[in-house]
């Protein structure tokens, strides 16, 4: 059996559901039996059934020897929101399981393979496991360095300012480049910013996209207690006020909750203690061709700032009349 390609339309079935697993990882599994493929299910929802679940859902035939299972992650074998999935494949009678990749949830990490091996089952596991690790990034990058992954996002002018000082609020990029940033800001699982966004821009900060998401989650460092609830930011999803200002006990703060990603969206100061700190994996520019001259406020003291913080350019493209930058760690 030619196992890749298997394992490929496993992962092709899970990534339909991006935007409503989050933050659980997307996983596909499928049942075949003499390379034809029986059954196929994919973890849809979060807080609902998982992929393995799904797939023996749709399988009409009993299962014999010559059936095999492929998933493209390693089976929970914890109770979380739904019971484990290892019991679920035991029960069933399989034998034989081809796995994509290990969980590294420390709730599973090695115990789904280990219940499976232990039950009798012939277990393999590694097949396109850098295509599931790339798929669910966020989601392996926060078990395997213990903090969500941290992109920032800034719109800038081509002079590399971020507003202008007379406070006049026209926007710098482009419509097109706006409609991106709602994509963007849908593939994270919170959206962090400052008081002083809130009150000068009086941002929405939700994610306004034509398919059905998980709407990120905000947060919002300031000091300031107190704020008017009716404010647009305050809708959509659910707010955290933190008043903390060391940024790295912020981050270590949010580690502990169920957040694989962080999309910074504020004013140049914060933005610059985010990288001070380290603590930024992806920056993605949206540059304008138009300058803003001495009325502008620079987001950065110079260019080069993108160096000295260890980024490096990882895409470039245009959008409409602006250019969309990203720099990775
Ligand atoms: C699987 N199959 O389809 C997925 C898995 O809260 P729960 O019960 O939904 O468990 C979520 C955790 O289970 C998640 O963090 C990840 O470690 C694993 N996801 N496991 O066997 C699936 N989505
Ligand atoms: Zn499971």
């Amino acid at each position: 059996m030619n196992y890749d390609l298997l394992m490929q339309r496993a992962i092709n079935i899970s990534a339909p559901y991006k935007y409503l697993v989050k933050p659980n990882p997307m996983v596909g599994a499928l049942i075949v039996k003499d390379d034809k493929v029986l059954a196929e299910g994919a973890h849809e929802k979060f807080g609902e059934a998982h992929a393995e679940v799904n797939c023996f859902n749709s399988l009409r035939d009993k299962i014999d020897e010559d059936h095999v299972m492929i998933c493209t992650l390693e089976p929970c074998n914890h109770y979380g929101k739904t019971p484990p999935c290892t019991e679920k494949i035991i029960e069933s009678g399989i034998k034989k399981i081809i796995i994509g990749s290990l969980d590294p949830n420390p709730k599973v990490a090695g115990t789904g393979i280990k219940r499976l091996k232990d039950a009798g089952l012939e277990v393999s596991y590694g097949v396109l496991e850098k295509e599931v690790r790339e798929l669910n990034k966020f989601f392996f990058f926060k078990h395997e360095n213990g903090r969500p992954f941290i992109t920032i996002k800034i719109a800038s002018s081509a002079d590399w300012k971020s507003h202008s000082k007379d406070g006049s609020t026209t926007w710098i990029t482009s419509e097109a480049s706006r409609k991106d940033v709602q994509v963007v800001r849908a593939e994270h699982d919170a959206i962090l910013t400052g008081g002083n966004t809130i009150r000068t821009d009086k941002p929405r900060m939700n994610a306004r996209v034509e398919f059905p998401l998980i709407q990120p989650q905000k947060i919002l460092l300031s000091e300031q207690k107190k704020w008017d609830l009716s404010l647009d930011f305050f809708q959509d999803s659910q707010v955290n006020i933190i008043g903390e200002t060391n940024l790295v006990k912020v981050v270590e703060e949010l580690s502990k909750r169920d957040l694989n990603s962080l999309l910074v969206e504020a004013g140049p100061k914060l933005v610059n203690s985010f990288l001070d700190e380290g603590l930024c994996d992806e920056m993605i520019v949206y540059q304008s061709p138009d300058k803003l001259g001495e009325n502008g406020v620079s987001w950065f003291q110079n260019e080069a700032i993108i160096d000295k913080y260890g980024l490096s350019l990882k895409s470039s493209y245009t959008i409409d009349r602006d250019k969309k930058t990203v720099f990775e760690k």
